[in-house]
Parts: structure tokens; sequence; C-alpha cells
């Protein structure tokens, strides 16, 4: 047992595959079932040896980690139960941005092992943006050793090699994570413009940029030279991307013009399914027509959407799109938890407690939308103000967990709330994880941490 948590060792402790957050061989009998469904899963532990079956390898993965979440007894014995799970949402993300600020690779090595713990799936990778670029691309190489120079706020800055990232690629994939590249075009852009002031618009000189305004820099959507950057730049990030999803931003593009924006979105869109993957982007790519079909939206308005969101949501839809929500409000976990915070942003309809990151329910945000429109949910932290592990963690925890909770669990009934009492109770026992890992989470006063 975990000296002083009640818990059965953490998967650091046992003989894992790969190190932290790999509990994939807890000693357990497993047997694969894919008739059960994907990610889905049966534990039984009424006898010596615990028995899994799972649809696949991601559940028969997050079965052991039930497993080794168990509390047990003085006697160090498994409570004897029979738990019968599966996922209701297939995607089940957080966005982490290291353009504004920077993480190393190790930090996020971390990052990906506390999200494993939580059953979560997906890790978008915000890999550029105005402040700063952290991928290297061999075609245009000044991208990183220029434009990955910058950061929020005057931070150093920092970008990672093609190694890097084929590390937390397999890292992620060893826990069963996704990990979707986002390169963020044509807005956004502005440190890709300082390293190659040739893609900017005629007139524009960028600066490297520190602030966190947004909207201000755009590719020019009218020169060729910009869609043979962008399909060299998505072929590289491809090759280093085994799985299906690229995500090419497309928020927030308020220097760039309607008509070269639908452009240059639909062109963007080909070239990422011309590379077998498929395009994501941000719900505003709705507003251009002719995108392929399958293509994946991410919204970001809020969950009682402002004029206009929804209907780029629709639209999208109607041209074959799934969709994953990210509501601001609820599921932005750089705003602040209380108004007197002096870490964290609050744009998003102010402060979000950890009662308001458990309590929406995602089929009612946009209406006309069914179940089946929605690949998922996913949450973000994005990083003007938060400069390293710890501030992530600390903004990210324990939201991060409520998050999961309604990711994974099935809809309440009709007319029935999630049950945050509960919730609450049950995180006060996981909290002894985090505390046993060393990971930083905020001790909000809704939780009775010592119980
Ligand atoms: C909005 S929501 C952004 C990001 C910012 C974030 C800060 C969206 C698609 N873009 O550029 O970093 O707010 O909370």
């Amino acid at each position: 047992m975990q000296p002083g948590t009640g818990l059965l060792p953490l998967p650091v402790e046992l003989e894992s595959r790969s190190g932290p957050g790999a509990p994939a061989s807890y000693p357990a009998d497993v047997a694969i079932d894919p008739a059960l469904g994907p990610e889905a899963y049966q534990l039984t532990t009424d006898a010596d040896r615990p028995r899994i079956v799972a649809g696949d390898a991601a559940g028969a993965f997050s079965a052991r980690l039930t497993l080794s979440q168990l509390p047990v007894g003085p006697d160090g014995r498994l409570p004897a139960l029979r738990v019968a799970d599966r996922p209701r949402f297939g995607w089940r993300g957080v966005l982490l941005d290291v353009a504004r600020h920077f993480l190393g690779v190790d930090d996020v090595l971390a990052f990906l092992d506390d999200l494993a713990d939580l059953k979560l799936n997906r890790l978008h990778l915000h890999l550029t943006d105005d402040q700063g670029w952290r991928l290297q691309i061999d075609s245009w190489p000044r991208l990183a050793e220029v434009g990955g120079r910058s950061g929020s706020q005057g931070s150093a800055g920092g970008w990672y090699s093609k190694d890097d990232f084929r590390r937390i690629v397999a890292h992620a994939a060893d826990r069963h994570i996704v990990v979707v590249p986002e390169v963020d075009l044509p807005g956004h852009t502005n440190a890709a413009l300082v390293a190659y002031p040739e893609l900017a618009c005629p007139g524009v000189v960028p600066e490297p940029y520190e602030g966190d305004e947004v909207g201000f820099s755009t590719l020019d959507t009218a020169n060729e030279l910009v869609y043979r950057f962008t399909a060299e730049v998505l072929r590289e990030v491809a090759e280093l991307s085994p799985g299906p999803w690229l995500h090419l931003g497309g928020d927030e593009c308020l220097s760039t013009p309607d008509e070269g924006y639908a452009e240059y979105v639909r062109r963007a869109a080909r070239l990422v399914t011309g590379l077998g993957r498929i395009p994501v982007g941000w719900h505003e790519i709705g507003q251009a027509g002719g995108l392929p079909d399958g293509v994946v939206g991410q919204y970001w308005n809020y969950t009682i959407p402002e004029d206009g969101h929804a209907a780029r949501v629709r639209s999208l839809v109607a041209q074959g799109g799934k969709v994953i929500l990210s509501p601001s409000d609820v599921a932005y976990f750089d705003m602040k938890y209380t108004a007197d915070d002096l870490l964290g942003q609050d744009w998003a309809e102010g402060p979000t407690s950890l009662r308001e990151a458990y309590g929406w329910e995602p089929t009612t945000v946009i209406d006309g939308l069914a179940e089946t429109d929605l690949l998922g949910v996913e949450a973000a932290v994005f990083t003007e103000y938060l400069c390293g592990l710890d501030a992530v963690r600390s903004l990210a925890f324990p939201r991060l967990a409520a998050f999961a909770e309604l990711a994974w669990s099935p809809a309440p009934a009709p007319g029935q709330q999630r049950d945050f009492a509960g919730f609450t109770r049950r995180l006060a026992g996981y909290a002894r994880r985090w505390d046993a890992r060393g990971v930083s989470y905020r001790r909000v006063p809704e939780v009775d941490w010592e119980a």
C-alpha cells in the first residue's frame, strides 16, 4: 500500500511498461472482447486475481487504472466488486497552450501522466500563436529558430525538435492518448510572420509580441507563397503525428478579409485531407462553405451562445462535420476560480468555479445538434499568464477532474443534475494521488479535502 494514502501503490511503483502513469502491467487476467465496444471494460475483483474483459486495448488500460485507484482495506485486500464501465464521449480532450509560455518536454510528459490518470484521451497541443512558434519545421527553419525565441510576458520561448515531439507522441500513445497538433492559421501567426515577413500582407512589418491581444495578425491569403508554406508545414506536422487529426486553428481572424478567410480555410482543410488526416478547426471555420466531409469544428463560445456562433457550428454540421465542445465559460481553465484570484483570466463570462466546471450538459449547448453530432468535449488551458507546469496544474486541477467525470460518465437522467456533493467527496480521495505525485492543485473551499 502507498504509505499514508490508503490507496494501492500508484502506477509509478508498479512494474509498469514505461514509467509513471502507465499502469500497463498491474497483475490481472485480461481478455479482449470487441463486442463490448471501444474503450469499454468490465472489472471483477472477487477472486484472488482481478479479472478484466475489455472491448479493446484502451479499455484494458482504463480497467487497470480503475484497479490501481481502488481503495484497499486494512488487510491490504481489494474490495470485492464488479465494474462495468464505458465512456460517454470518445473525445475527452485537453488543450495545452505551449505557444504563449513554452513548456519543456518533461513537463508535457508529466502533464500527460496527469491526463491519463483521469482517463482523458486527447492532448491538443496549441503549438503556434502570435507570441511563439514551438515546432521544428525543416522546410521553413526560421519558424522555430526565430519564431521560437519569443513568448508571453517576456518569457524565454523555446521549441520542440522533431525528436522532442516524437517523445511526446510516444509517451501519449503508451497511455492511449492521441496528440492533436494545432498550427493556428491564418490568424494568430505573428511569430511566423516575424520569421518570414514575406508571408504578411504588403506593408506589414511584424515585430515580436508578448501581450495578450488577439486578432491582429494574418497570413496574406492572396499570396500563393502562403499556400506553399501551409502545404509544407502541414506535411511535416502530419509526418510527426500518427493520430488521425490535424488542427489548423482558424479562430479570431479579425484581420483576414472574409473571402480570403473562406478560401484559405477551404484550401488548408483540403491539404489536410490530402495528407490522409481529418481537419479540425475552431468553430469559425463553419462560415467557409465547401469544407470536406468529416471536418471537425471546435466550439469555444459560451454555454449560452452569443449571436452567430451557434449558426457557424450548425453550418459545419450541415456540411457533414462533427463537433467538439469547449464552452469557454465552463471549460477554459485559464479562467480564475473566483473573482479575488490574482492568477487567471475572466473574459469568458467571469471566473469558473469547480461547480460550474462540473455542472454543464454538452447536449444542451447548441440547439439543433444530436448527441451523434458531438465527437466529444475538450477543456483548455491557455497560458498567456501561466508560466510553468505548477501554474498550469494549479489552474487545471481540480477543475479538470470535474471535466473528466462529465466527459466519461453517463448523462444525468432527464430533469436530474449531476451529484456535485458526491463528486467532491470522491475528489477528496482522488486528491491523495496528486499529493503522492507532487501535483499542484487548488484546494478550493467547496471540497472538504481532509475527509
Ligand atoms: C481565446 S477561444 C483564444 C485564445 C486565447 C484564450 C485565452 C480561442 C479559440 N482563442 O487565443 O489564448 O482565449 O483565454
